[in-house]
């Protein structure tokens, strides 16, 4: 009776115990984790994965709380809030991360990658990796890179169908000199500006176009206020997973590799989720009223000429050694 008793016991602990969490170390933890886009976009669908993961892999200790809408603030300013401490994690892009660490412009260097197999495997392999390493003297955590994607162009004006079409357009790009730079010599007003103004200075006319990929002017509703999209693919922007170098460093071992772990998966997650939904963008987009273009093989070809310029300026401007490393990087996995 008694034996019976333990064995029954025993099997009702071992099935009520969660069973990741049973001989780890994880304290209970709330994770503010902020982003800049909405809850239903590719940000919001990986942010809700990964802090599914994190609960599954820690017993339900460590909670991530995700906050979308940029209400933690801009990226940038989540940037500062994490170095300081006060906000555990964040997701956003690469590009505004260059007054952090500097060398994270090489990413925003129009016309580098051809496809998403050339970019999964340099931002994976030992390029990548180093890049996210040499945030940590700054005071943060690179996990993992998601998919931003491949950039396009909307404006209110005008189709754009060669680079003089751009001509006088005001245009938002992000707050990166390598963006400046580029949209500068395409004849556009560039205006530099937080993400999270973006929809208000596009609806109030403040600026006439701005430039992401097409999950974005699908879940950032930007076809409301944009006529004209031209799929000019001109950058490939990753996201990267961030978290605070302060908080981190006070994980545990076990804390700090469930969550890599599930960010490792999250990336799988996210970059398939956002593959699927940007297959549909263009579908979408067109059916809420915006008028869309390519541009022709010739006029792509222009536009590499006319920002030859942008690349040796990055290049005399200390980025020279980076940007051949990036590209032979490239070379390894280019189809031929
Ligand atoms: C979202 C931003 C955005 C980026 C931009 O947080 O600023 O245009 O492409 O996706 O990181």
């Amino acid at each position: 009776m008694f034996r019976k008793l333990l064995l029954a016991t025993g099997i009702a602990a071992a099935l009520l115990a969660p069973v990741a969490a049973s001989a780890q170390d994880v304290k209970s933890r709330i994770i503010r984790f902020g982003y800049g886009l909405s809850e239903n976009s590719n940000q919001g669908r990986a942010v809700k994965f990964f802090a599914e993961e994190v609960s599954k892999r820690s017993g339900g200790k460590l909670k991530v709380k995700g906050f979308a809408d940029a209400s933690l603030g801009s990226d940038m300013q989540m940037q500062n809030t994490l170095i300081g401490g006060a906000q555990e994690m964040m997701v956003g892009s690469t590009a505004t991360l260059v007054g952090v660490v500097k060398d994270f412009g090489v990413y925003d260097l129009p016309f580098l990658f051809n496809d998403e197999k050339e970019v999964d495997s340099v931002l994976d392999g030992p390029f990548g990796e180093k890049l996210m390493k040499s945030l940590s003297d700054k005071g943060l955590v690179g996990l993992v890179y998601w998919e931003n994607g491949f950039r396009n162009l909307t404006n209110s004006k005008r189709p754009i169908t060669k680079v003089e079409d751009m001509g006088g357009i005001k245009l938002r790009v992000m707050q990166n000199p390598v963006y400046i730079d580029m949209f500068n010599r395409f004849g556009v007003n560039a205006v530099p500006l937080a993400f999270s103004e973006l929809f208000a200075a596009l609806e109030t006319g403040t600026v006439d176009g701005q430039e992401n990929p097409v999950a974005i002017i699908q879940s950032s509703k930007f076809y409301e206020v944009q006529k004209y999209l031209t799929l000019t693919r001109h950058v490939y922007t990753p996201f990267i997973v961030l978290a605070s170098k302060r908080w981190w460093d006070g994980l545990s071992a076990d804390e700090k590799k469930i969550l890599q772990e599930a960010a490792v998966a999250s990336r799988e997650f996210e970059r398939k989720d956002s593959r699927e939904a940007s297959a549909q963008s263009v579908a979408y987009l067109k059916e809420k009223g915006m008028q869309i273009n390519e541009l022709s093989p010739a006029e792509l070809e222009r536009m590499r000429e006319m920002i030859k310029p942008t690349f040796d300026r990055y290049a005399t401007e200390g980025g020279a050694d980076l940007l051949k490393e990036l590209q032979r990087e490239i070379m390894k996995v280019r189809k031929p």
